[in-house]
């Protein structure tokens, strides 16, 4: 390769406002290296998560958004971030509780009628089948108001919302059963199950309850049901986290908790807090249920309904022998069961252990009826010693733990000393340990919650971000370190600052699974899936008016919104229904109306309604909002809000520019030249093998249908200019160049696409 002369690339950089030290102009790896302060280990690290412009990364993580009651998608091993997903929150790039379908999911979050518009998001859940992740739907949890999302990954929209019934906060879920017949969810702090009931705390022990649910999910539908979900009553004991068996012990579940002291702390009244009274005993107890065996005694009419809601109360529970308890050291935090589910490992927290059990032992010790005790419930206890395989000292503050692709590996997180220890939890040996940035919470690795971990890298989500990052104020982002796993030895490769709340818990699914969609079906209200009662198809746009309602039927496209003029009167209830009438990838359009807080992104395919009470007379322009062609900026129109009965004073039309046959004859010409790009493009084209390349194939599909529509028009200006009309028989013919430009944007996309990309020739 030639290099370019050093002064040469320098001058240029000065003139570009960067310093002539600048790295610019270094020319050389070695200058690089020296110029940056760069080792040879880090410039491995960069090699290993580098995925140059035209690559793609082999995983997707979506991290829960924690406060920001978002979830947010990013790839690995590149860290970068690829979109955000309005999920309790509205979130207006994607129009998520700015349109009328979306506003009805963010509804469905509702508490008591009111509207709860953020939530604390903790753990996604990526739906499986036969154990594996299977990339089509996605699960997330708000603790702070108990609800759980569904995102269906088709097109990466929320879907729903659901509301637990009995509990106040939750925080063990989302987890999936192997086939994601359920979604479970754990409460967090205890209070009564009925919802509105007042009972004071010192009626802790009996009236405050703990609890799990099972929602069931309908797969074809896409949606939780609740009628068909259920409840299990448990002690108020501060439930934790759970995990979900599988293999070995599928149909069970396990959920830990920090607090089976039941202490109920305040130094009002003279107690000391709860991080005192909840941390006061060596062991709490890990949950162990058979929730299959839960769901066929709800079937069978053994649940008490709650809240219209099923529960499957403790004494059924116990006398069914369907819950069963574990004692568990000290304060757990995580609980994770191995991959071929023989295993259930609890992280101690408070405790340098942590806890490997064994399903075997704990199923021997059930049927055997050997227990050591009953808790004040009356749920029979089994020793630990009946149910420990082994236990194993990692280091101060473990909380979380997830495995590898190779057998009886595992990683976990050790708060306290901010390390992540790789261990073997068959032969209970430390392995290795790896020093992460302050405070590491959460860690994950590549699809490790499921029975096939595909192990390579490992993400470490930092609760601090002390002094990694240039500072932003006093709120710092989060960190999530990219870890190598792949060697016997981890290697730290990549710092990623998280600007957007503090996620909890992240999963990673292999980007192949994911099948998301390009466009929608026309007409599609996509958070229904249904379609959409406003779809309007082209050439059927109208206004209607019945009495102080005015619905618009409009269509999107490329250049221009139908309609331009929308005239209603003050007062007036206006709903403006959108199609997006693209086929083309990517040709997503915006609209918004100015100053009536509507907003709608509309995806090839959508059709989405905004609504609003046209209450201020005036003039109100309205306008795409994403930069969807080069006549992006003229996709515009007015909302004219008139007042009460206003007649039209000036009779004159808008107004003319006087367009001449010249002028007319010059566009004609502007056509032709342009047509001629567009036969060398196609010329090109098709003298390759570009129908090798679906990519191409549909972008030859949509300019070949943005060309089809100056046929029409060519009649009209042609009509125009028999009569002598040049006014319009010019602005047809500029019509028709407008096309033409679309249609020459994409082939000349195609051309540069298949010449990257080594189409060859065809004879
Ligand atoms: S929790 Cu946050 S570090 Cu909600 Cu999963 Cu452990
Ligand atoms: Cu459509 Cu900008």
């Amino acid at each position: 390769m030639k290099r370019l002369n050093k002064t040469a690339i320098s001058l240029v950089v000065s003139c570009m406002g960067f310093g002539a030290s600048a790295v610019w102009s270094a020319d050389t790896l070695q200058d690089v290296l020296k110029e940056r302060g760069l080792s040879q280990q880090d410039l491995l690290a960069a090699a290993k998560t580098y995925v140059p412009t035209g690559k793609r990364d082999e995983f997707v993580a979506f991290s829960s958004g924690g406060q920001s009651g978002q979830v947010i998608v990013y790839a690995i091993p590149s860290m970068r971030i690829l979109k955000y997903i309005g999920v309790f929150t509205p979130e207006p790039w994607q129009g998520y509780g700015f349109d009328e379908s979306s506003k009805k999911v963010l509804a469905g979050g509702k508490i008591d009628g009111k509207d709860i518009t953020w939530g604390d998001t903790h753990h996604p859940a990526i739906s499986e089948t036969n154990g594996e992740y299977d990339g089509q739907f996605l699960f997330i949890n708000d603790k702070a108001n108990p609800r759980l999302a569904v995102i269906d990954l088709r097109d990466f929209e929320t879907k729903q919302i659901v509301v637990n019934p009995v509990f106040k906060s939750e925080h063990g879920g989302a987890f999936v059963t192997s086939n994601t017949e359920y979604v479970m969810e754990a409460a967090q702090y205890a209070a009564p199950l009925e919802n509105k009931k007042f009972y004071p705390l010192e009626e802790f022990n009996e009236k405050y309850r703990g609890g799990v649910t099972y929602w069931k999910f309908d797969r074809k539908e896409g949606r939780l049901d609740p009628s068909k979900s259920f409840s299990l009553e448990l002690p108020p004991y501060s439930q934790d986290l759970s995990d979900l068996g599988k293999g070995a012990s599928e149909g069970w579940s396990f959920t830990n908790s920090f607090c089976s002291e039941r202490y109920v702390g305040g130094i009002e009244k003279g107690r000391p807090p709860y991080e005192a009274g909840c941390s006061a005993k060596d062991t709490d107890y890990l949950h162990v249920i058979n929730w299959k065996k839960a769901a066929e005694l709800v079937a069978a009419g053994k649940a008490k309904k709650i809240n219209g809601h099923d529960v499957l109360m403790m004494e059924t529970a116990i006398k069914e022998g369907v819950l069963f308890l574990i004692p568990e050291p000290k304060s757990p935090h995580g609980v994770d069961v191995t991959p071929d589910g023989k295993n259930i490992i609890v992280a101690g927290k408070l405790d340098t252990h942590v806890s490997v059990y064994s399903f075997e032992k704990i199923q021997a010790a059930i049927k055997a009826g050997k227990f050591e005790s009953k808790d004040p419930y009356g749920i029979p206890v089994i020793a630990m010693k009946d149910a420990v395989a082994t236990q194993v000292s990692l280091g101060l503050g473990p909380l979380h733990t997830q495995y590898d692709s190779k057998p009886c590996i595992a990683y976990t997180s050790l708060y306290v000393d901010s390390q992540v220890a790789k261990w073997n939890y068959c032969e209970g040996k430390v392995l290795d340990k790896l020093s992460v940035h302050y405070n590491i919470g959460h860690l994950m690795t590549m699809e490790g919650d499921s029975t096939k971990p595909a192990g390579k890298y490992l993400v470490a989500m930092n609760k601090l971000a002390i002094d990694r990052f240039v500072p932003v104020g006093p709120l710092h982002p989060q960190n999530h370190q990219l870890i190598d796993i792949s060697g016997d030895k981890m290697q730290l490769l990549y710092d990623m600052p998280l600007p957007l709340g503090e996620p909890h818990y992240v999963v990673a699914i292999d980007a192949k699974k994911l099948k998301p969609a390009v466009r929608y079906k026309v007409g599609t209200d996509s958070r229904t899936d249904k379609p959409h009662t406003g779809a309007t198809k082209a050439g059927e746009e109208r206004i209607v008016k019945k009495g102080n309602k005015v619905e618009v039927f409009g269509t999107l496209i490329r250049s221009h919104i139908t309609p331009e003029t929308i005239e209603v009167e003050v007062g007036d209830e206006v709903t403006i229904n959108l199609t997006n009438l693209e086929r083309a990838q990517d040709e997503t359009h915006g609209f918004t109306v100015s100053t009536y807080n509507v907003h709608a992104s509309i995806e090839p395919g959508k059709t989405v309604a905004v609504k609003f009470k046209a209450d201020k007379e005036g003039v109100y322009p309205y306008y795409c909002t994403e930069f969807c062609s080069a006549l992006h900026l003229e996709m515009q129109g007015y909302l004219l809000v008139k007042p009460k009965g206003w007649k039209p004073t000036k009779t004159a039309g808008l107004a003319a520019q006087n367009y001449t046959e010249a002028d007319y004859k010059a566009t004609l010409k502007k056509v032709a030249d342009t047509q001629a790009i567009i036969d060398s493009v196609v010329a090109y084209i098709t003298s390759v093998n570009y129908k090798d390349f679906p990519e191409v194939v549909a972008m030859v599909e949509d300019a070949f249908d943005q060309l089809g529509k100056t046929k029409d028009i060519k009649a009209k200006h042609e009509a125009a200019s028999a009569k002598k009309d040049w006014e319009n028989a010019n602005l047809w013919a500029e019509q028709v160049w407008q096309y033409q430009v679309k249609t020459a944007d994409l082939g000349l996309r195609a051309k540069t696409f298949l010449e990257q990309n080594g189409a060859k020739k065809v004879k």
